[in-house]
């Protein structure tokens, strides 16, 4: 043992106090300079009780580092596409989603005091009266010529198109998605064309948080690539054991939440082989086995798909199937969910998505881009849709349901995918991009894509406060928010 370490010891020694060897080990590694106060406190307090040695116990309590039983780690699955599938055949399928986008969309936005006045498009244009409507329907198409942007809007009753002269909602206008439901003010022209005065989303309101009743913390990650030679390997495993640290933070977390891409998969794009240290599923998927084996117990872990991931590749996507390694499944502390999903960690709901969308989007709106994938997720909400382009690179299924409307309002918002680690606000939701911890591949680097792997985001469930840790020794490498 160190002298100076000892020195400060003896302080307790020769008061007649023994120190437990596990008391010992916690000792040694604090800061001399702290040590004695510690020991002389905890003296004091020892013998005001009459006992004489010195436990670990003694030690963790006096650091606040005891593991606190008293915390809650509660997990409910509020909504989980795996059990809901219900795919339907071609044009039937496709009509069917359609359908109840539009009616789910619909009954969220009739909250609204404007829907009051919603007509069908097709009383709209028989009607042919002078006055403002309110129509709403799903965007088939936009475009932007000279001076008037032009919006396609449709509903079951029928289509209408609009023009737009008005320079702010043209704007608005070109940031709308194909596919995305809204509302529109319009009034008929003087030629019988119809103009559109105001274009307005679903949105979320504005609302009060629902917040954890004990300290306790949650961890955000998602694109680990486990099996890629691009995995950072070293610097997860380093996370995962400060996880079970003894650091104060450390030993409040009760949850990690993994939003995707948890393996790099195997046939997921060309010569992909080539840049596996892990070449079958099973593989990778032991290796995160052996990986999540450092959390500890107390924490629940929940595992949601990415375009990674084995399984069905189209949105929505169930839970990663169980037969390629069922041991991570019949872990105690592990909870399988599909891609997306919303759950609640002790009354704090968590909107979980992989981000498929953010590619779709960031290539055809104005504005947004992978720096900023916050940005995107905020469109998401607005729009109250995790992916409405249908048919572009997010393969999605023709539901019978339309599983990725955003039915209800969670209080974080957890995306991954474009591995650009991003926190920001929108409306009281936390939104976090969590970034990934696989390198910046070859493909990447090509397209000029810049990723900041290695940080770990924490977020306090009770006060929403948000930490994070650096793993990643290059010194550009940082979080933006
Ligand atoms: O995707 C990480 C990010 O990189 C995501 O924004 C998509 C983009 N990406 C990755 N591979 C490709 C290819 N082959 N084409 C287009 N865009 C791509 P990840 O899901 O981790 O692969
Ligand atoms: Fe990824
Ligand atoms: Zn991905």
């Amino acid at each position: 043992m160190n002298k100076e370490v000892y020195f400060v010891l003896n302080y307790a020694l020769n008061k007649g106090f023994q120190i437990h060897p596990n008391a010992y080990k916690i000792l040694e590694g604090i800061d001399v300079k702290k040590l004695e106060k510690i020991i002389k406190e905890i003296v004091r307090e020892k013998t005001r009780q009459k006992l004489f040695q010195i436990n670990q116990d003694d030690v963790e309590s006096y650091l606040g580092i005891k593991d606190d039983d008293s915390l809650q780690n509660e997990v409910k699955v509020l909504s989980d596409p795996t059990g809901k599938i219900t795919t339907g055949e071609g044009v039937k399928g496709y009509n069917a989603l359609f359908s109840s986008r539009f009616n789910k969309l619909k009954h969220i936005i009739s909250e609204r005091p404007e829907s009051r006045f919603l007509k069908s498009l097709s009383v709209v244009k028989t009607a042919k009266s002078d006055d403002d409507v309110y129509v709403c329907g799903l965007v088939t198409s936009k475009s932007s010529e000279r001076n008037i942007a032009k919006v396609v809007l449709e509903d079951p009753s029928g289509v209408l198109e609009g023009i737009i002269f008005d320079e702010e909602l043209k704007k608005v206008a070109e940031t709308l998605l194909i596919d995305q439901f809204v509302m529109a003010k319009v009034v008929m022209g003087k030629n019988s064309g119809f103009m559109i005065k105001d274009l307005i989303m679903p949105d979320v309101p504005d609302q009060a948080t629902n917040k954890s009743e004990s300290e306790v913390y949650a961890v955000f990650l998602s694109d680990l690539h486990i099996g890629s030679k691009y995995f950072m390997e070293k610097e997860l495993s380093e996370f995962f054991e400060w996880i079970s640290s003894s650091d104060p933070v450390a030993k409040k977390i009760r949850f990690v939440l993994i939003a995707g891409d948890l393996v790099d998969g195997v046939g997921i794009y060309p010569n992909q082989d080539k840049e596996l240290v892990c070449q079958t599923i099973e593989e990778q998927l032991s290796k995160v086995e052996k990986l999540i084996a450092k959390i500890p117990k107390n924490v629940k872990i929940i595992i949601m798909p990415g375009n990674h991931d084995p399984g069905r590749r189209a949105l929505p996507q169930p839970a990663i199937p169980k037969k390629y390694n069922s041991s991570i499944w019949e872990k105690e502390n592990v909870i399988m969910v599909g891609n997306p999903s919303l759950v609640s960690l002790n009354g704090v709901k968590v909107l979980m998505f992989h981000g498929q969308s953010i590619d779709d989007i960031v290539k055809t709106t104005p504005g947004l881009s992978y720096d900023k994938p916050t940005d995107v997720m905020k469109h998401l909400l607005k729009a109250r849709h995790l992916s409405p382009v249908y048919g572009s690179q997010t393969p999605i299924a023709p539901e019978m349901h339309d599983l990725m409307v955003i039915d209800e309002i969670p209080d974080i918002f957890h995306v991954g995918h474009v591995h650009k680690a991003q926190l920001d606000m929108y409306r009281g939701i936390l939104l976090v991009n969590s970034g990934s911890w696989q390198k910046q591949t070859p493909f990447q680097a090509s397209v000029g894509m810049t990723p900041n792997p290695g940080i770990a985001l924490l977020v306090n469930l009770k006060t929403f406060q948000v930490f994070h840790e650096n793993y990643n020794s290059n010194s550009d490498n940082i979080l933006q928010s």
